[in-house]
Formats: C-alpha cells, structure tokens, sequence
C-alpha cells in the first residue's frame, strides 16, 4: 500500500489542531502507521528540506520548524501521496480551498501548518528520515468497507 508522510508543523501542533488533522485522514479511511511528537534538530530539517536550499525563505522557514514541536505522521492507503495533498491545500493558505485543512485554517505560506510528501519516492525518502527505526505495518478488518 502506497505511503506518505504528513507532519503537523509547530503552528499546528500549538494551536491545537493535531486531533482536526488527524481526524480528517482517520475519516477518509487512511490507516496510520506511526506517529510521533518530537522537536526536530536543524540538521533534520535541513536535510527534509534540502531541496529549498537556495532559496531565500529557507533561513525564515528551518526558523519556523524549530520553533516547536512537530508531530510527524505515516499514513497508508491508495494514493495516500496525491490525495493527501489535496486534503492539506495547495502551499499557499491563501490559493486553498475551502474544505482543505490549509484552506480552513490558516492564511499566510509561512504558517501553513502541514507538510505532506510531494511524490511516492520522496514519501519513502521522508519516512526513512523522520522514521529511522521503521514504521508499523499491520492487517486492519475494515479493509473490505474502504476498498472495493
Ligand atoms: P510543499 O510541497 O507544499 O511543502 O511546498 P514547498 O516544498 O514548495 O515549500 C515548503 C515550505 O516552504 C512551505 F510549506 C512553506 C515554505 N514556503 C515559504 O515560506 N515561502 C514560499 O514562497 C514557499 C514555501
């Protein structure tokens, strides 16, 4: 079953909305695989957002991500990766739709409270950083109510 990584960021973890996130993949069917609060150190994060090196919100956002804790999650169902993102928003609160988490909940790009893996690799990628000891994996009987 297709993976993906979803973190809550500090903003999200701060204002109480871990439980609003979580229910939402709950609801849509995804099943959880692992679950973590932690503070993530700079190197971890540099490394999770090593594509956005260059440029020049990456200073503002390694400073945002360190402000708090973050709460890291594993979800796993079909195309947990695209649809994932579709119930998060697009990047900008401000081009979200409503219904979406960011669409819902926050307004500025630097405090768009979530991140969820763009694409099947980075997924596995993510998950593998964030989740060095590995991940659960386990049979659910509600299988057959999900899928067809
Ligand atoms: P996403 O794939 O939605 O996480 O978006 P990006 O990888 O492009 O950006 C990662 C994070 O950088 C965003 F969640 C917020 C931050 N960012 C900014 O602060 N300003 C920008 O213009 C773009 C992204």
């Amino acid at each position: 079953m297709e993976r993906t990584y979803i973190m809550v960021k500090p903003d999200g973890v701060e204002r109480g909305l871990v439980g609003e996130i979580i229910k939402r993949f709950e609801q849509k069917g995804y099943q959880l695989l692992a679950l973590q609060l932690m503070t993530p150190s700079q190197q971890l994060l540099e490394e999770h957002y090593g594509d956005l090196a260059g440029k020049p919100f990456f200073p503002k956002l390694i400073k945002y991500m360190l402000s708090g804790p973050v709460v890291g999650m594993v979800w796993a169902g079909k195309q947990v990766v695209k649809t994932g993102r579709v119930m998060l928003g697009a990047t900008n609160p401000l081009d979200s739709a409503p219904g979406t988490i960011r669409g819902d909940f926050c307004v500025d790009v630097g405090k768009n409270l979530c991140h969820g893996s763009d694409a099947v690799e980075s997924a596995e990628k993510e998950i593998a950083l964030w989740f060095p000891n590995g991940v659960a994996s386990y049979k659910r009987t509600v299988e057959s109510l999900i899928y067809e």
